[in-house]
């Protein structure tokens, strides 16, 4: 079915604390020196950018077991949340651009917010759903998902920082796309709540044409609802997105990341998403830079319409000199 014209609102998170390397805090910047808004204006509904959120800075905040930054992601997160509940509240699909994955806690409770019965798709080389007793980094964007979680509830310590928000998404309105680096904590976690997902290997061994019918089956079967799109720009083969804080062989080709978003859109179903980890720092070249973001900027556009075939309109038949 097709989605009726709503507006985009452009949320920028110019945030790192999530993890521990530099220059994810410019990924912003850089997606909108691609040219995004430009690229959205083609689309045909309004576009507000809403320019970069001011996070602030704690002087104090000692690491929570081993986990870096709590109260400072925490409290970045309250900011974005209310930030994306109120773009959701006056109309717009609410469009974060990130900044590191931690991110995606307060974005997808902020839509959850005003939309309880959303489901998430998640596009990441990574699970990002350890628990501090599992992660191996102690950094906060692996660990996302596990915030979100009411099956994880009971797993979870009280981190400082994050006393404002409460799980609200169960397992199975969640799945993930792209896999190939899940950490031990993480796959069994993956198993124990049965959540669905699909690796690089169930990819290629379905295509991924089914993989995204089977995706929106399991979501929207039951029920249409709100989808939140959290992509992470690793997701991509590092061919593609090389300016990334943790890349890894064996990702998505563009086709079937563009194919991905696409099927999304054709949903009418999308009402916020997430474009996070683009590190313009640690690309070894301007190219790099400029390659990435550009993808950024791709994936964000099919999310929002733009398509491969073109698209009419303009014409209402084919036009002849007279
Ligand atoms: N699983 C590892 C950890 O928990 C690395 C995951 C973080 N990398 C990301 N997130 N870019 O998707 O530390
Ligand atoms: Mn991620
Ligand atoms: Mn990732
Ligand atoms: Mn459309």
């Amino acid at each position: 079915q097709k989605s009726r014209a709503h507006s985009v609102a452009i949320l920028g998170a110019p945030f790192s604390k999530g993890q521990k390397r530099r220059g994810v805090e410019h990924g912003p910047k850089a997606i909108r020196d691609a040219g995004l808004v430009e690229r959205l204006s083609n689309l045909d509904y309004p576009v507000h950018d809403f320019g970069d959120l001011k996070f602030q800075h704690l002087e104090k905040d000692e690491p929570f077991m081993h986990v870096p930054f709590p109260r400072t992601v925490g409290r970045a997160n309250k900011l974005l949340a209310g930030a994306v509940s109120r773009a959701i509240v006056a109309g717009h699909t609410s469009v974060m651009l990130g900044g590191d994955h931690s991110l995606a806690i307060g974005s997808v409770a902020g839509h959850a917010q005003h939309c309880p019965d959303l489901c998430l798709i998640w596009v990441d080389a990574h699970a990002d759903i350890n628990t501090p007793d599992t992660s191996p980094s102690g950094n906060l964007h692996g660990q996302s998902v596990a915030f979100m979680l009411k099956e994880l509830q009971d797993k979870m310590p009280d981190i400082p920082g994050f006393s404002w928000m409460k799980p609200f998404l169960s397992s199975r309105d969640l799945v993930y796309i792209g896999l190939r680096d899940v950490d031990p904590g993480e796959h069994m976690i993956l198993k124990n709540l049965g959540i669905q997902y699909f690796s690089m290997r169930d990819i290629d061994r379905m295509g991924i044409q089914r993989v995204m019918e089977v995706t929106l089956d399991h979501l929207l079967a039951r029920k249409q609802r709100p989808i939140h799109l959290s992509f992470d720009i690793d997701a991509f083969d590092p061919s593609l997105a090389p300016a990334t804080g943790t890349p890894v062989n064996g990702g998505l080709t563009y086709r079937e990341g563009i194919y991905i978003t696409e099927e999304i859109h054709n949903t009418g179903l999308l009402s916020a998403m997430d474009l996070v980890e683009v590190n313009p720092v640690l690309a070894a070249s301007q190219e790099a830079v400029e390659t990435t973001a550009s993808l950024a900027v791709d994936v964000i556009a099919s999310s929002l319409g733009q398509t491969r075939e073109g698209a009419h309109g303009v014409y209402q038949e084919v036009p002849v000199s007279k």
